[in-house]
């Protein structure tokens, strides 16, 4: 594996990339790295190492169906490519302008999600929200002309929240950074909470770093409306057959690097939040209850139920 993909997974294995949009993006740019150091003689040749590399990739971070269905899509696209009679150099071409346009693509989506998320935000509202979301920052950004403030829970053991709170304040969001131990405490002030998703079940539930579900469980009891803000991509498809997303435990190490002997730590990266708790998910497609997030991501995914 070229030195330069190698960077790549490591990066997103040590949250150097972080975020289930920024990781997916990062997926793909690893598959078009490979056409530029693939040795293989021929498509066949050039799909197993597509197919292999997607593998490694997905195995990166286990909770990022976003990742997946990239990868998933890409690997589709070259395999009807594989079975043609083209020529190596033809194969490579085609699948690079895929991916690229793939890219494009998400970018055109995040851009119409940031401005139906910018809409959903009242003047002067007090905004809250937890971890680090690109697709969050996107849309505090585009709302920065409604006078809002923000409220960006710290996010132990990682501290992302910090790097929303330096992102906004550089664009000129006000915006107050508090413990996550303090969200019921803000609660009171807030008029709305945006979070960000990394994945979406087939019921609609919502799968965000740890924290989110006790965030929406405090909203709910201060009646405060929660959101949150997920491409369609973001669907993980295996939960239509009851198959659970895992939930990525992370190195313990990140929680405590030297604790004392006896005491066990468990370092669990996401948790679930269920649809009921959910007003709304804001999409590319504007904002849609949760129950309508599966028909829409499938159709949008290409997932064929009946043939
Ligand atoms: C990040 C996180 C984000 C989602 C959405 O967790 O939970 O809310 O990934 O991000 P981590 P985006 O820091 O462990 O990756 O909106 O950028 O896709």
């Amino acid at each position: 594996m070229h030195s330069e993909i190698k960077k790549t997974i490591d990066d997103i294995k040590a949250l150097k990339i972080q975020g289930a949009r920024n990781i997916a993006k990062a997926a793909v740019n690893a598959l078009l790295l490979q056409i530029k150091y693939s040795k293989a003689k021929n498509p066949k040749a050039f799909y197993r190492e597509i197919t292999s590399l997607s593998e490694i990739l997905a195995d990166t971070r286990p909770t990022e169906p976003m990742m997946r269905n990239a990868l998933d899509d890409a690997c589709r696209f070259l395999s009807g490519e594989a079975k043609g009679k083209k020529s190596i150099d033809a194969t490579k071409k085609n699948f690079a302008a895929r991916e690229t346009g793939f890219l494009q693509k998400m970018d055109e989506d995040a851009k119409k999600l940031f401005e139906y998320g910018a809409r959903l935000i009242p003047q002067n509202a007090v905004v809250m929200t937890h971890c680090h979301s690109s697709t969050v920052t996107g849309i505090l950004k585009k709302a920065k002309g409604k006078n809002i403030k923000v409220i960006a829970c710290e996010t132990r053991p990682r501290y992302q929240g910090r790097v929303t709170a330096a992102e906004l304040a550089k664009a000129g969001v006000d915006v107050t950074l508090i413990v996550d131990g303090a969200m019921n405490l803000y609660m009171k002030k807030a008029d709305l909470i945006l979070v960000g998703a990394d994945s979406i079940t087939s019921r609609g539930d919502l799968i965000n770093k740890v924290g989110t579900s006790a965030l929406a469980h405090v909203a709910k009891m201060h009646d405060v409306s929660f959101y949150s803000a997920a491409e369609l991509f973001k669907y993980s498809s295996m939960t239509f057959y009851g198959t659970r997303e895992k939930i990525e435990e992370r190195d313990s190490k990140e929680v405590w690097e030297k604790p004392p002997k006896g005491v066990r730590i468990s370092n669990p990266a996401f948790d679930v939040t269920a649809a009921k708790y959910i007003n709304g998910y804001v999409t590319e497609l504007g904002i849609i209850p949760p129950q309508a997030f599966f028909t829409l991501a499938t159709q949008k995914l290409g997932i064929k139920i009946y043939e």
